[in-house]
């Protein structure tokens, strides 16, 4: 059986969780107590030296970084996340590009002050708002022409996008977001999923 050592509020685990549940994955957690400094204790240590989580066990093979095990959970299970066509694939690695530069960053800025209660400053904050106005736009300029980063298509850049887009619609950078509407179309559309339903614990 295929082993997560993650945590099931984190983004990173949570990506890995929407595709083991968008690719049918049968799958067993090992929760790793962030709260508790699991993440820094010596066995986790050996399984992702950074200390983070997650971390994917597949019959002895390891690897951390959660976009990395997406791919290998998509690829491993014929997963559609992918686009089989070059220039989709090259489009869809932009666009995680863009979530893991310029979107997630200045989104967990208003996560680790308002939700995490890590005080971040306000000039911090201003430019996280700067920041996250400028990755919207781009994003709902593309999202006003297909329903997805990728055409037609749900793939692995939505997915990595929708932990931190939650968790940030919970803080004030809501305000900036929702001021996007076709982002916000699909967020409706993506969050709707009922694999994400149960990649959230929400069913
Ligand atoms: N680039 C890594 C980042 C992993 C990461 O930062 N995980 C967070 C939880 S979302 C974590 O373990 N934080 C605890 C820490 O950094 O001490 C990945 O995508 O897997």
């Amino acid at each position: 059986m295929l082993k997560i050592y993650g945590n099931p509020g984190s983004t990173c685990t949570r990506k890995v969780l929407m595709t083991l549940a968008e690719t049918n994955t049968p799958s067993e957690m090992t929760v790793i107590d962030l709260a508790k400094g699991e993440h820094k204790g010596e066995a986790h240590m050996a399984r992702q030296p950074f200390g983070r989580v997650p971390v994917l066990e597949d019959d002895g093979f390891q690897v951390f970084e959660s976009r990395a095990i997406c791919r290998y959970l998509n690829e491993r299970n014929d997963g559609k996340l992918v686009p089989s066509d070059a220039k989709a694939r090259a489009k869809m690695e932009q666009w995680i590009s863009i979530e893991t530069s310029e979107f997630s960053p200045p989104a967990m800025k208003f996560v680790y002050e308002y939700l995490l209660k890590r005080p971040q400053g306000q000039d911090a904050l201003d430019a996280a708002g700067k920041a996250l106005t400028a990755a919207c736009a781009i994003m709902d300029a593309q999202l006003a022409k297909t329903p997805y980063f990728v055409g037609d298509e749900f793939t692995l850049a939505d997915i990595c996008f929708m932990p931190y887009f939650e968790y940030g619609m919970m803080t004030p950078a809501k305000d900036i977001i929702e001021k996007f509407p076709h982002v916000m179309a699909w967020w409706k559309r993506v969050s709707e999923r009922p694999t994400w339903q149960k990649a959230t614990g929400k069913n």
